[in-house]
C-alpha cells in the first residue's frame, strides 16, 4: 500500500513510524488511520523488529482527530463517534500496547487530543522540551479517548488527571516529566539523538524478555498481588526458555558483553 500520510522506515531491528501530515499537525483522517494500522500490523508480524519509534513530521507530534470533516450542518445527523473509536482509535491503542517490543514515542511537538493519548499508550515517552500535551477534548465537548481516561489517572493521579481533562490546559514537557507522564523531557536539538540512541540500545537487547516485562507491568493494575505473582511466574518461565536468557547468563559468567538476538 502506498504511504501518503506516514513514513515507515526499517533499519536493522529498528522500525520508525512518522505521522506525516505536517500541514494538519499530523491529525488523523481515515487514510492515516489505515496506513498506521497497516504499518503496525507489519511490525507485529516482523520477526526482525525489536523496537518501534513513533514520531511526527514538522512541528507537531499529532493534533488528534482531523476536525476538518467533523462539521455538522443544522438539521444534519451528527457522526457516530463511537463507531470511529471502535473502527480506528481503539484498535490503534490495542495494537500499540500489544506489540512485543518496546515502543518509544518521540514527541517532537504538540500532542493534542488523541495525539496526546497515543503518546501515553507507548511504553516510553521522550519529549522535546518545547512539546506540549493537551487533553483538547473538553474544548469541543468530547471525552478523552484513545485510552486517555485509563492512562492519565494511572500516570499522574486522579487530581492531575481531572485537572488536565476538565480544563484542557496545555501541560509542558518538563511538567509532564515531573508528573511522570513522560519518561524524559530533553532539549529540542537532542531529541533525535536521544531517541536514536535508545532505539539502538533496544535493538540489541533481549526482546522477548522486554516484551514480557512490558506485558507484566501493563497488567499490574488489573489484579491483586497474589494473582499477579502467578503472572510473573508464567512470564518468567517463558523468559527462562529464551535463547537470550541463556546467552545473558553465559556472557555474565564469561565476563563479556552478551550478544542478544531477540530470540
Ligand atoms: O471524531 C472522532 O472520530 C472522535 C475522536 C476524537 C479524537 C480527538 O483527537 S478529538 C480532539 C481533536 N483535536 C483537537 O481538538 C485539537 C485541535 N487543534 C488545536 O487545538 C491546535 O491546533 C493545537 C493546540 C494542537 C496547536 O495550536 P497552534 O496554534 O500551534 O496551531 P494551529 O494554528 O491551531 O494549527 C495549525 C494548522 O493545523 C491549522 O491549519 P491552517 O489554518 O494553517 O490551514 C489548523 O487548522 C490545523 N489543525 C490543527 N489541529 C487540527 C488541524 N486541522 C484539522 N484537525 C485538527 N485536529
Amino acid at each position: 500500500m502506498a504511504q501518503e500520510t506516514i513514513l515507515f522506515e526499517r533499519e536493522g531491528g529498528i522500525r520508525r513510524l512518522t505521522l506525516n501530515r505536517p500541514d494538519k499537525l499530523n491529525s488523523f483522517n481515515v487514510q492515516m488511520h489505515e496506513e498506521v494500522a497497516a504499518a503496525l500490523r507489519s511490525v507485529a508480524g516482523d520477526k526482525e523488529a525489536r523496537v518501534l519509534v513513533i514520531t511526527g513530521a514538522g512541528r507537531a507530534f499529532s493534533a488528534g482527530q482531523d476536525l476538518g470533516g467533523r462539521t455538522v450542518k443544522e438539521g444534519e445527523a451528527p457522526p457516530d463517534l463511537g463507531k470511529t473509536l471502535e473502527a480506528y482509535y481503539n484498535p490503534l491503542i490495542r495494537r500499540i500496547t500489544a506489540l512485543e517490543m518496546p515502543v518509544i514515542a518521540a514527541v517532537n511537538g504538540v500532542a493534542a487530543g488523541a495525539g496526546a493519548n497515543i503518546a501515553m499508550a507507548c511504553d516510553l515517552v521522550i519529549a522535546a522540551k518545547s512539546a506540549k500535551f493537551i487533553q483538547a477534548f473538553a474544548k469541543i465537548g468530547l471525552v478523552p479517548d484513545s485510552g486517555g481516561t485509563w492512562h492519565l489517572p494511572r500516570l499522574v493521579g486522579m487530581a492531575r488527571a481531572m485537572g488536565l481533562a476538565l480544563t484542557a490546559e496545555p501541560l509542558s514537557a518538563e511538567q509532564a516529566e515531573e508528573w511522570g507522564l513522560v519518561w524524559k523531557a530533553v532539549e529540542d536539538d537532542t531529541l533525535t539523538e536521544t531517541v536514536n540512541g535508545l532505539a539502538e540500545h533496544f535493538a540489541s537487547q533481549p526482546t522477548k524478555g522486554l516484551a514480557l516485562t512490558k506485558k507484566a507491568i501493563r497488567a499490574a493494575f488489573d489484579s491483586p498481588l497474589s494473582e499477579h505473582l502467578d503472572k510473573e511466574r508464567d512470564y518468567q518461565r517463558a523468559a527462562g526458555k529464551t535463547e537470550d536468557y541463556r546467552e545473558g547468563v553465559q556472557a555474565f559468567m564469561e565476563k563479556r558483553t552478551p550478544e542478544f538476538k531477540g530470540k
